[in-house]
């Protein structure tokens, strides 16, 4: 794929509207459903109310710092974000360190809000803005052997408390086959409302994946491995009957110990009403890359 990242624009020189144009004017020279994939998940996500950013950065999810959905909150900022570098390795034409300033020189950042569910059954709506994982992995260069994506978070057990208890095996890991991780809908998010990624929500930047469960959208990354089996993944390891490596959202397979088939949408009070989970988190478009596979199988 050609290179398609632009230096010249910063989140506050895009309007959406502004981002969907450039969008389209870039995706036009760009075949398949991809493409088209892109637009209809925007255009989808613009009747969605996000949550506060109160909301967002209060109730979280980050093992690291603690289990508690507050516990990354309280002691987050114990992690030194800058300075920052992401190690690039493996399958890839340009393997090295590339520091965040130097990838975000190159990259369109976008505002995208995208729906956002656990597994725990709690969702939220996200402005997330950042740029897709794609335009980075072209950065590196994919060689064509290349069939799997890993992540892994930093691991600084001084500045993580949460990591002195084995709750996870350290440090966090996951993975994405490399057409997910190539689908336009997949983020590299540097921030959320515009403002630069809070740490307890996996500043300085994080993956996000918005039709899977929320655990594969891992934080805090420092390291991207291309390769050509399936890489591990923590939650797999941690307990695989419950976890798979895909993990879709999919309202018609339950978890082991619970159904999958609603969700509580944060923000409305602990009784508000629940509202049924869409397949694929609602985004359709993914439909095609899991053609052939048996979903209530390979969880
Ligand atoms: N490194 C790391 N990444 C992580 C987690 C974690 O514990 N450690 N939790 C995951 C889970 S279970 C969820 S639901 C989301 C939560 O993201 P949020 O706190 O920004 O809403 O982050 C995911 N990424
Ligand atoms: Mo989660």
């Amino acid at each position: 794929m050609a290179k398609r990242w632009t230096a010249d624009l910063g989140y506050k020189d895009v309007t959406p509207e502004r981002v969907f144009l450039n969008r389209r004017q870039i995706m036009a020279g760009i075949a398949g459903v991809g493409a088209t994939g892109a637009i209809a998940g925007r255009a989808q996500a613009q009747d969605l109310q996000p949550n506060s950013f109160e909301d967002i950065t209060s109730y979280c999810n980050y093992y690291e710092f603690g289990t508690g959905k507050g516990d990354p909150a309280q002691y987050a900022h114990l992690l030194t974000t800058d300075p920052w570098s992401i190690e690039i390795d493996g399958l890839v034409d340009r393997p090295g360190s590339y520091a965040l300033g130097d990838i975000l020189s190159q990259m369109t950042i976008e505002e995208r809000i995208y729906r956002f569910r656990c597994v725990e059954a709690w969702s939220m709506v996200v402005p997330w803005n950042g740029f897709e994982l794609a335009d980075l992995l072209d950065m590196a260069g994919v060689k064509s052997e290349a069939k799997y994506v890993a992540f892994e978070t930093v691991y600084r057990p001084e500045e993580m408390p949460g990591t002195r208890a084995p709750v996870l095996d350290w440090p966090y890991v996951e993975g994405l086959r490399l057409d997910e991780a190539m689908h336009p809908l997949t983020l590299m998010a540097t921030g959320i409302y515009g403002k630069p990624m809070p740490n307890q929500n996996g500043g300085p930047i994080r993956l996000v994946v918005p039709w899977k469960y929320g655990f594969k959208s891992i934080k805090s990354i420092v390291r991207i491995t291309l390769i050509d089996t399936q890489p591990p993944t923590s939650w797999n390891k941690a307990n695989a009957r419950e976890y798979g490596f895909y993990s879709n959202v999919n309202p018609n397979v339950s978890h082991p110990r619970w159904s999958q088939a609603s969700e509580r949408p944060l923000g409305g009070g602990l009784f508000a009403s629940r509202q049924p989970t869409l397949m694929f988190n609602g985004y359709d478009e993914v439909a095609p890359m899991y053609e052939g596979m048996d979903l209530s199988k390979d969880i």
